[in-house]
């Protein structure tokens, strides 16, 4: 059954964490002498939505009781926020560390949720196994066509779909990424020989293209769109389109609808892939924190009104890129060295649900 918006609400309410505009919070039998109910748990997230709802987890956070059970409460699908990267699975001497991704795994099994898959080729990540045989055509490709088997081979059946290459266009949209992959294996083709090796390792999983600021950005949009096209046309295994989501609270309203309707126009799945929205990284004068606060309602309520209203077929997963706000890479020392703390998630650093949640939840269900 799908909880009504007053349930939510009503959970909110009682975590002190009522959503403005969206009705006032009272306690029943205030000022009287009456035991005060005991808070009503806040709905499931994904019990307000005809799609899967993901969150990215770290294996440390899920070894965290409470972080666990808010994870399986609340989404249907894990996405792993870096244990799955070249990073950490492949080893300065080419070996592989398959732990912590298969732990991520088994927990998502066990809580009966989706693995989506992040990532297998990234610009930003390369490896000293992949840099010793740099310029060395036939080996590169052997070692790139290698590692993408293995990785993608190893959760095959299991995970719903891959990130196959993640931000892969440049930041002003003017082409695409010079990068390690490209040098060796040639500027699109890098791209293409991802998507056929990540078939053959795994025929069923959904092959997605991932990139950020599609929405802020409408030139890099509209490369990101040339590219998949392009790849569409050249016969290549890819069926979807990843927006990470990665939004500020000073982004003008209709922008995410516009950028949704816009990727969706190419008539592939879609997925919200890390969706954030930081307080932070609003550079508008003037913007008071409850300001910024209203704002990131607003975002939240629009991201998932824009995908709910996509058809059936299009609405892959939506994705938060990490539970509470604490957790949040950008609260990383690198990112948020010192005070303010960004709040950019749907809970917060106690894991209680924000107004953000409720504005979700609004959204998914068409209110
Ligand atoms: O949130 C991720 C952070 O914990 C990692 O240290 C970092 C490097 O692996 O990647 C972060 O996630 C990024 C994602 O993989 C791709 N899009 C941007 C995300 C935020 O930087």
């Amino acid at each position: 059954m799908t909880p009504t918006r007053r349930g939510l609400i009503g959970g909110l309410c009682a975590a002190g964490l009522g959503a403005a505009g969206l009705g006032a919070c009272g306690r029943a039998g205030e000022g009287q002498a009456q035991a005060e109910p005991a808070p009503s748990p806040t709905p499931p997230l994904k019990s307000f939505a005809r799609f899967p709802v993901g969150c990215a987890v770290s294996l440390q956070h899920l070894n965290d009781p409470s972080d666990a059970a808010l994870v399986a409460r609340h989404f249907s699908q894990v996405t792993a926020e870096w244990e799955m990267k070249m990073e950490y699975i492949l080893r300065d001497d080419g070996g592989f560390r398959f732990d912590a991704p298969d732990a991520i795994a088994a927990f998502a099994r066990a809580r009966g949720l989706r693995l989506f898959g992040h990532n297998l080729i990234w610009y930003a990540q390369t490896s000293p196994a992949f840099a010793r045989i740099d310029g060395e055509a036939a080996a590169f490709a052997a070692a790139y066509r290698n590692y993408i088997l293995a990785v993608a081979g190893r959760y095959r059946g299991q995970a719903v779909g891959w990130d196959v290459v993640n931000e892969p266009v440049l930041d002003d949209g003017s082409g695409l990424r010079d990068c390690l992959w490209s040098r060796n294996l040639g500027g699109a083709d890098y791209i293409r020989r991802a998507l056929d090796h990540a078939h053959e390792a795994d025929p069923g999983a959904v092959l997605l293209i991932n990139d950020y600021n599609l929405e802020s950005l409408p030139r890099k949009r509209a490369t990101f769109m040339r590219l998949v096209e392009g790849l569409l046309k050249a016969g290549a295994p890819i069926g979807g389109i990843g927006t990470q989501t990665h939004l500020a609270t000073d982004l003008a309203g209709g922008a995410v609808t516009t950028a949704t309707r816009d990727l969706a126009s190419l008539g592939l799945p879609i997925h919200v892939s890390e969706l954030d929205i930081s307080l932070n990284r609003d550079r508008s004068a003037f913007a008071s924190l409850a300001e910024k606060r209203a704002r990131q309602y607003r975002l939240a309520h629009e991201t998932a009104a824009a995908f709910a209203a996509l058809p059936n077929a299009q609405r892959f997963a939506f994705t938060l890129w990490g539970l509470r706000d604490t957790e949040s890479w950008l609260r990383s020392p690198k990112e948020n060295p010192s005070p303010p703390w960004d709040a950019p998630l749907a809970f917060d650093d106690a894991g209680r649900a924000k107004p953000m949640l409720a504005a979700l939840a609004a959204g998914f269900s068409g209110r």
